[in-house]
């Protein structure tokens, strides 16, 4: 199966961790969004990544089902049997990416709009957002051992993300969730190669 992405995408970085951990191998193919690639843009009408080619050449998107995908394709399970379990781990991966869509707005903002038409209104908005977000991640961290699931590399890949864009501007007062990476990373030996990168 192949993987369009890039290297610094938080979705793509963890549809890419999930892979590894359920010993699924993925071809990887970078593309730049920017340019409309058409093999990006004939799989995926809304031009995003991560978009990955099955065997069967069928298009799947968005990350999450990617992820749901991937779950239902392995061996090993990605998503808990329990119940309760699995609806914290998709409310987490939710959240995360969620943090994640603010972030790239902030980033978006900043990157594709003249300098004079930036607005810090949007900026200050999603700020508000990420810092409600973070907070509470600070305080109901996910137990953290071998046996991960996607809220786990959902969480890795958008503080990767954060360390990667912005470094310096949230670890303040979040002791917990500043240290989780390295924690993380204890019992995922791949995330300093996958996680999100320049
Ligand atoms: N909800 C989507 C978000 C994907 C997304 O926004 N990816 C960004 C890169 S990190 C992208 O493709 N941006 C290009 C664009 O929006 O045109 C997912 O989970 O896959």
């Amino acid at each position: 199966m192949k993987l369009l992405f890039a290297p610094a995408s938080p979705y793509s970085s963890k549809v890419r961790m999930a892979a590894r951990y359920l010993g699924i191998p993925l071809e990887v193919v970078r593309v730049n969004t920017a340019e409309n690639p058409p093999e990006l843009i004939e799989n995926n009408p809304l031009g995003k990544i991560p978009t990955l080619l099955t065997d069967k050449n069928e298009a799947i998107f968005d990350s999450r089902a990617i992820m749901h995908f991937l779950h239902r394709t392995a061996e090993k399970r990605l998503y808990p049997k329990d119940k309760d379990k699995r609806t914290d781990a998709e409310v987490l991966e939710a959240l995360c990416d969620g943090i994640s869509d603010c972030l790239l707005a902030i980033v978006y903002e900043r990157r594709f709009r003249p300098p004079e038409l930036v607005s810090q209104d949007v900026i200050d908005r999603q700020w508000a957002k990420i810092n409600r977000s973070l907070d509470h991640l600070d305080r109901n961290l996910p137990k953290t051992g071998k046996k991960l699931h996607g809220g786990h590399f959902a969480l890795a890949a958008m503080l990767g993300y954060l360390m990667l864009r912005f470094p310096g501007e949230w670890e303040k007062g979040r002791a917990a969730l500043a240290e989780w990476p390295a924690t993380f990373a204890k019992h995922f030996e791949p995330y300093p190669a996958l996680r999100p990168k320049a």
